[in-house]
């Protein structure tokens, strides 16, 4: 069969399963777009900017078993999809981008629209292709493919010439991969395993830490039994969460720097910490040396570079989490921890980390609690970065598994409108809120017009609270209260919902909000609702920067002057 590059492109996605491209013409990637009309089979997605597509593809893979795919032209095509590329890159996501590259003889002759994006995208892809021979393309989109989704999965990029695209070539799909120095845990270490349970046998005090691999590798009802089996309490990381569901007994909530106290306190106090698919982030650690100081480690990863990067575990488990967790679940036997449970439930009572205050006011958190209600946990929740992120987190109970999509390693502000476009395309009938803050918010509204376009029913519940809200938490509590570009005018929001041919809401009384959220779900389409919160609002409990998890701020005191006023929280 012979085919041009771009089709070639397009038969080799038809077999990885492909179904929706996001993505954004140019000069570079004409062809590509030329060849759309011939395979119908594939949706084109065209977003309002490269960096959304991005986003969209990723959050798609996050939510589907499918490796996200992005297009986008050469030069500021390229570079606008890097934000993208490196969050999917920090948080494991399997997305491939392909861009369209300035003709063979231009490259490196700053031809117009020309940017070194293979170059550019080193340090944030699992690797990258200038593919420029149309006879090597099909051998780099396979190897594209097999390497985004495998092992750890991760961002890949294939940057192809306008002229290489435009070539023909015989076509056939590669059957194998063989690539030098690129291996994959095949087994599981016994010894280790039998170690491990061991341990597990021996623990008084064990808990769960569990990540985003557990999701990645849907080992939810493995870590389920391991858990159920041996009585331990799971805490999830910002990304572990909706990998345990949110209200079974055993489970916990966040740890970290915005954790529950109860968590950062059980870690402190734990004899064993079973780390299953995370990485030991210091937002999850804090001050390193102090994490977890009388803790034996166990630390289930794929990726062997994350074995004792940041802390040296006791036995280490390399390997799939759900193939590393089905060997261990073989060695356990059933246990209980009463007093070590009872001693947690303790701390829960005595540090009810997230009770609400009892105000009139419009608190975000009970936004956050109310659309909990309103979908029984039965939605997809995407965030932005900054405190309602963390509100998202700690007042929604996931119980559904991969329930939660939001950018952790890289903390994208902006995120949480394309994710929410991407997972609402890649599922048509769910719910899906977009739990957005009024600055991450306007990094990306422009896809509004996307997902009116398409028909994307998304939620979105703007938390408005006038601020980069987080900023200013850490202005007034590390930099003397000095704030500094932190409070942001906004556009009416619900004008511009409008404007994009969206029902906009506001809500400004607490006693509004059920009823908002309510309306916004019957509502077949796409709804905004401006949610004017209470700007003084913090989020607590906090591990100071560089502090300890023993450190944990819980119930604070803090003061200070707000247009005239002292504000005393809580
Ligand atoms: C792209 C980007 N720029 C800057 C930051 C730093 N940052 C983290 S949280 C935050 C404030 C976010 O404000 P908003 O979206 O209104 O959310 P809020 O904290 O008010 O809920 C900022 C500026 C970031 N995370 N991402
Ligand atoms: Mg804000």
């Amino acid at each position: 069969m012979r085919l041009s590059g771009a089709e070639i492109v397009f038969e080799c996605m038809l077999r990885e399963g492909v179904r929706h491209v996001f993505g954004y013409p140019g000069g570079a990637n004409l062809p590509l777009y030329d060849t759309f009309a011939k395979y119908p089979q594939i949706q084109h997605i065209l977003v309002r900017h490269e960096q959304a597509a991005a986003h969209a593809a990723d959050a798609y893979a996050r939510v589907t078993d499918d490796v996200g795919v992005a297009f986008g032209t050469s030069g500021p095509g390229a570079t606008n999809l890097v934000t993208g590329i490196a969050n999917a890159w920090m948080d494991s996501v399997p997305l491939v981008c392909i861009t369209g590259s300035v003709v063979t003889a231009l490259i490196g002759r700053d031809g117009f629209q020309e940017a070194d994006i293979t170059g550019i995208t080193i340090p944030i892809t699992k690797h990258n292709w200038l593919v420029t021979k149309v006879d090597d393309i099909a051998q780099a989109m396979k190897e594209a493919f097999y390497i985004a989704r495998t092992g750890r999965p991760g961002p890949v990029l294939v940057d192809i010439p306008r002229d290489t695209q435009q070539q023909t070539a015989e076509f056939s799909y590669p059957e194998t991969v063989n690539l030098r120095g690129y291996r994959l845990p095949t087994h599981v270490d016994h010894s280790a395993v039998r170690r491990a349970a061991q341990l597990i046998a021996d623990a008084q005090r064990p808990v769960i830490l569990s990540g985003h691999g557990v999701i990645i590798s849907r080992a939810y009802s493995e870590l389920k039994q391991l858990a159920e089996t041996a009585q331990i309490p799971v805490i999830t990381t910002l990304l572990g969460i909706s990998g345990f569901p949110g209200t079974h007994p055993l489970y916990l909530g966040m740890p970290g720097m915005h954790g529950m106290y109860w968590n950062n306190i059980a870690i402190s106090e734990s004899d064993l910490v079973i780390g299953i698919g995370m990485r030991f982030d210091d937002r999850v650690t804090g001050r390193l040396k102090d994490f977890a100081p009388h803790a034996k480690i166990i630390h289930v990863d794929i990726d062997p570079a994350e074995i004792g990067k940041n802390v040296r575990p006791t036995v280490a488990l390399m390997g799939d989490v759900k193939h590393v967790l089905t060997d261990l679940n073989k060695e356990v036997h059933p246990k209980d921890h009463p007093e070590w449970k009872a001693w947690l439930e303790r701390m829960r009572q005595e540090h009810p980390s997230i009770a609400l205050p009892d105000t009139d006011k419009l608190l975000p958190q009970y936004v956050v609690q109310k659309i909990y209600e309103a979908t029984g946990g039965n939605a997809y929740v995407t965030t932005g970065v900054g405190q309602h992120q963390m509100w998202a987190a700690q007042y929604f109970w996931y119980d559904r598994p991969n329930s939660f999509v939001t950018s952790g390693g890289l903390g994208t502000m902006g995120f949480e409108v394309p994710a929410a476009m991407g997972v609402q395309v890649a599922k048509p009938r769910d719910t899906v809120w977009s739990i957005c803050g009024d600055g991450g918010f306007q990094m990306t509204l422009q896809e509004l017009a996307t997902i009116v376009e398409y028909e994307l029913p998304v939620k979105f519940a703007l938390l408005n609270n006038g601020y980069l809200g987080m900023v200013r938490q850490w202005q007034e509590l590390f930099y003397k209260n000095n704030l500094s570009a932190v409070k942001m005018f906004s556009p009416d929001f619900v004008k511009l919902a409008e404007a994009f041919g969206m029902v906009g809401l506001r809500v400004t009384d607490k006693t509004q909000v059920a009823g908002a959220i309510d309306k916004a779900m019957s509502h077949p389409g796409p709804v905004l609702i401006d949610f004017v919160v209470d700007e003084a609002e913090n989020c607590y409990p906090m591990v100071p920067p560089g502090a300890a998890l023993q450190e944990t701020i819980d119930q604070p005191k803090i003061e200070r002057p707000q247009r005239g006023e002292v504000v005393t929280r809580r």
